[in-house]
């Protein structure tokens, strides 16, 4: 593994409204390697370790309610920083305050429908990955432009 691995969902809104091709791109252009992949239909069992942070918030039944509403794309990304830049890629998790550029930014204009998730941390992209990946599931491959991304000291 080279850098930091992060789980990214496509959240059933960007799902249902065709931006999986939008924002599995921005992610890969920024550099950052997929290492999985997966179309998932969310249990709300899995919702509720995914989100457990969140389970005694006035808006968990609702966030469970849309996170198991429909499809998900489940990615696992890997990169130097690759969480941080991932983050920075979202955007911040209100609409109102993402810039232009940014995926909720651009797409997105409801704090409950925000198109994307991405780990926040360390500890919480080594959990969360571990509910969408199995070991077996993540490819270790080099791509031909690696030196071209990061450089090799
Ligand atoms: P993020 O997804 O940026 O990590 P978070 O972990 O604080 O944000 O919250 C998880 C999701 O829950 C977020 O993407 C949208 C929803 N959410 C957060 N705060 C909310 C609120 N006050 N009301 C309704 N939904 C909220
Ligand atoms: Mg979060």
């Amino acid at each position: 593994m080279s850098g930091q691995r992060t789980l990214v969902l496509v959240k059933p809104d960007g799902v249902q409204r065709g931006l999986v091709g939008e924002v599995v791109g921005r992610l890969e252009a920024t550099g950052l390697k997929i290492v999985g992949m997966r179309l998932v239909k969310i249990s709300r069992e899995l919702a509720g370790k995914h989100y457990a942070e969140h389970a005694q918030k006035p808006f968990y039944r609702g966030l469970v309610d849309f996170i198991t509403s429909g499809p998900v794309v489940a990615l696992c990304i890997e990169g130097p920083n690759a969480i941080q830049i991932v983050r920075k890629v979202m955007g911040p998790t209100n609409p109102v305050d993402a810039p232009p550029g940014t995926i909720r930014g651009d797409f997105a204009i409801d704090l409950g429908r925000n198109i994307i998730h991405g780990s926040a941390n360390q500890a919480d992209a080594d959990r969360e990955v571990g509910l969408f990946f199995t070991p077996a599931d993540l490819i270790e491959y080099g791509r031909v432009t690696d030196p071209w991304i990061v450089e090799t000291r």
